[in-house]
């Protein structure tokens, strides 16, 4: 029988990969006072978040041997557990100064802490610069290890692309709804979320067991990445009908003018007196017509249509899910597992 991670188990580990992050960074006589900012920067950004995609990794390796981990096997699972979540500390440092975003995890974003301003952008490049420090520490010996640098280098580069879409389509200056579009959406998401936060785990899991066959890693993709999909349209749901105090942030994607599956669903709808109506409010910096969108999401009943859209959308993931061929080592339930944490979630 495979064993699930808790947090606390999970986060029991961070520890021992923070003392290697700063030893390494000692052993170029990184002063004192810089050495404290990285390790608040290490905290402050790595941990305090659900860690869902980190602990994936280990109850992926753990479901694909059907059998609770060794010790060292949880380890090395975790470890890399952590990298995905450092990479994620990487993207939400920068998302969120791109994104002009007030909160994270409930507390100011980084680049808003006192001090801290735009150190932020070099704090987000060294969270990256860590997973690689990791990596060669634990994994130099590991007959994957070009593959998992490979593989850490490629997601990068996906979400990076998916990133470059997201903030191209949302002109701070101009709003021309006719940008948008579900293909155009849809290409966002993929990249810029559903690749690192969904295929990465269980492509690692897949690279630690040295069981990532082509037809594994193919048939993992093909449902993660709808998976992901889905996974960055609930955001886009909770941008705007989650609670702030429960999902950690507050919600900016009207305000940034963002290519969201809202205003993507608004647009499909709307009277032509409703479309003037997203003109001339949306995409503007300015509560008053940020109030008058999220009114007119309201009138749309874009939450029922949302609603609908997660019932379809998990009958077709359960569908896919149903035809995954076991007979190379791969399990059905690393995917129900990512299923049942997403479905219906709330933050
Ligand atoms: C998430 O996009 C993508 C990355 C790479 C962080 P987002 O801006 O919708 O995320 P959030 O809502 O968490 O700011
Ligand atoms: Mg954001
Ligand atoms: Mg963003
Ligand atoms: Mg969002």
């Amino acid at each position: 029988m495979a064993q699930k991670t808790t947090l606390k188990e999970f986060e029991s580990v961070f520890p021992k990969l923070e003392e290697v992050l700063l030893e390494y960074a000692k052993s170029y006589n990184l002063p004192e006072k810089e050495l404290e900012w990285y390790k608040a920067s290490l905290q402050t950004n790595t941990l305090g978040g659900k860690c869902n995609r980190g602990m994936s990794v280990p109850d992926s390796v753990s479901l694909l041997l059907g059998k609770p981990l060794t010790e060292q096997q949880y380890f090395e699972s975790a470890t890399l557990g952590w990298m995905t979540e450092l990479l994620q500390a990487f993207f939400l440092v920068s998302d969120d100064i791109m994104d002009s975003s007030i909160t994270r995890r409930g507390k100011p974003c980084w680049y808003r802490q006192d001090g801290v301003g735009m150190i932020a952008i070099n704090d987000a490049f060294l969270l990256e610069a860590s997973i690689y420090v990791l990596l060669k520490k634990f994994f130099r010996q590991h007959p994957c290890y070009v593959d998992l640098l490979e593989l850490f280098h490629e997601t990068t580069y996906q979400t990076e692309i998916g990133q470059l879409c997201d903030l191209l389509t949302a002109p701070e200056d101009t709003v021309n709804l006719n940008n948008f579009s579900m293909s155009k959406y849809q290409f966002i998401v993929i990249y810029k979320t559903a690749y690192y936060s969904f295929y990465l785990p269980v492509a690692l899991a897949l690279y630690q067991l040295n069981i990532a066959t082509p037809g594994n890693l193919k048939q993992a993709h093909d449902i993660l990445i709808p998976l992901g999909e889905y996974f960055q349209v609930q955001d886009d749901y909770l941008d705007n009908f989650g609670l702030p105090e429960h999902i950690g942030k507050i919600g900016t994607d009207i305000m940034d003018n963002k290519c969201s599956w809202l205003v993507n669903q608004a647009l499909a709808i709307v009277t032509p007196a409703q479309r003037r109506i997203l003109e001339e409010n949306y995409g503007r910096k300015d509560k008053t017509k940020e109030a008058v969108i999220k009114k007119l999401y309201d009138d749309l009943k874009l939450e029922q249509m949302y609603k609908d859209y997660e019932e379809k959308r998990v009958t077709e993931i359960r569908d896919m899910i149903a035809k995954v061929d076991e007979s190379q080592g791969l399990k059905k339930e690393i995917f129900e597992a990512f299923l049942g944490k997403i479905y219906k979630r709330s933050k």
